[in-house]
């Protein structure tokens, strides 16, 4: 087989890739481990930035997310007892969208394929070779047979456990964080508490009250890292989240229909790129999920991609491709500092002092009253501007 570009992994960046690449006239085959249910069930990110949802419509897919996405113009901070409202469109003239990121990989794999694109599902033992050379070649098992995929380039959208960050490691420095706590995440069939995101400051711990559609809630609780869901019945789930909640809104209860562990941490490494192959999104980098940027930085990294890609074939030119890692990780490395700082603001570290917490709300306090503090936060949320 062969194509100009060869993507492994179909997920946010891998998929959008595909896409955008399409829209510039260049051939891709996208190889993914999953199924094609698998990966179009998986519930992760809900939040995408504003520039996102308008690319979205620019590109073609803008028509369901329209119809079913929730559009905020900010959202609640609960701490002290009390509930307080950031307005993003009051403070910078931005909102964000709430839309599943699952509803995004429907849409583009649904795009894809009427565009006949090629997506292979349930691929195996996926190896990339030669990237050194402008003749990169992906190995792969599919429906029994192997396959040798020529490419000009490759992409590696595999996530954080994929193969082609790792087989490029020599070439790489890794930068990275662990989190002393994860998240504990529902999807129940119950309204939210509030209609924009309550991220919620107690001294048992973080919780997030998030959605998906207006009678279905995504909700966090931080939990310990090795926590085992066995110990969290229903009941204590629902007990917890109260609690946390401290009374700064109603919640309403109803059946839980997923529930599972999110890990957290910050990873990153430099530079993004070997030879003839990319990384983006997760494959490259990784933030905790407080600040909701994981899939809006997945979806930064190939926009930049297709364009140093589309540039190499209409002029011969690799300039913008010889960029990609630099223009990449400025962006992520702010979006590093800001989930991190959401992370620690929000979280209660296991060995938090009583001072720690008086300090956590102490700027808390600080970010709801200052409008230079406000401001800063509700930019990042929204997504930098690129144009810096
Ligand atoms: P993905 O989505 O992990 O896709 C990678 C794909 O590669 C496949 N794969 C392979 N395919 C072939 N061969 C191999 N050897 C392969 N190894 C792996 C995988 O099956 C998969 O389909 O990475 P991508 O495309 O870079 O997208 C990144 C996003 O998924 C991720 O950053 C976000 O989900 C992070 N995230 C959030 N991001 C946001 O922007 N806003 C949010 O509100 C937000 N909330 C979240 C999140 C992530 C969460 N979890 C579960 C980690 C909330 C949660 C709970
Ligand atoms: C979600 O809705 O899953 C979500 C929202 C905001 C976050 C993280 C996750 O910061």
């Amino acid at each position: 087989m062969r194509t100009q570009i060869g993507i492994v992994g179909a997920g946010p960046a891998g998929l959008m890739l595909s896409h955008l690449l399409q829209r510039e006239g260049i051939d891709s085959v996208v190889l993914e481990a999953r199924s094609r249910d698998y990966i179009e069930g998986r519930i992760r990110a809900g939040v995408i930035e504003q520039w996102v949802a308008d690319l979205l419509v620019d590109i073609g897919l803008g028509e369901h997310m329209r119809r079913v996405a929730l559009l905020h113009r900010g959202i609640n901070l609960s701490f002290s007892k009390t509930l307080h409202h950031l307005d993003f469109q009051d403070l910078v003239g931005k909102s964000v969208t709430v839309y599943g990121q699952q509803e995004l990989v429907k849409d583009l794999i649904a795009a894809r394929l009427a565009a006949d694109g090629s997506i292979l599902f349930e691929v195996g033992d996926v190896s990339v070779h030669d990237v050194s050379s402008e003749r990169p070649t992906i190995f792969a098992r599919h429906d029994g047979q192997d396959i040798e995929l020529n490419c000009d380039f490759v992409a590696g959208c595999d996530g954080f456990h994929g193969i082609c960050r790792a087989s490029i490691a020599a070439a790489l420095k890794p930068f990275d964080r662990d989190y002393p706590f994860a998240w504990l995440g529902i999807l129940s069939q119950s309204p939210p508490p509030s209609n924009e995101l309550i991220y919620a400051h107690h001294d048992r711990g973080f919780a997030l009250f998030s959605m998906r559609e207006p009678e279905r809630s995504r909700l966090y609780l931080q939990c310990r890292p090795d926590e085992d869901l066995d110990r969290w019945s229903n009941e204590r789930i629902w007990d917890e989240l109260h609690r946390r909640l401290d009374g700064t809104a109603t919640l309403v209860e109803g059946p839980v229909l997923q529930k599972g562990l999110t890990p957290m941490r910050s990873f990153v490494v430099e530079p993004m790129q070997s030879g003839r192959l990319f990384l983006a999104g997760d494959a490259a980098h990784i933030v905790p999920p407080t600040g909701a940027k994981g899939m809006n930085l997945a979806i930064a990294d190939v926009r930049v991609l297709a364009r140093g890609l589309a540039e190499f074939y209409r002029t011969g030119r690799g300039d913008l491709l010889a960029r990609y890692s630099q223009i990449c990780l400025q962006r992520v490395w702010q979006a590093q500092r800001f989930s991190w700082w959401m992370t620690t603001l929000l979280h209660r570290a296991p060995d938090a002092s009583a001072f720690d917490l008086r300090r956590q709300e102490a700027e808390l306090d600080y970010v709801i009253s200052s409008q230079a503090a406000s401001r800063s936060l509700a930019e990042n949320y929204v997504g930098l501007p690129f144009d810096r």
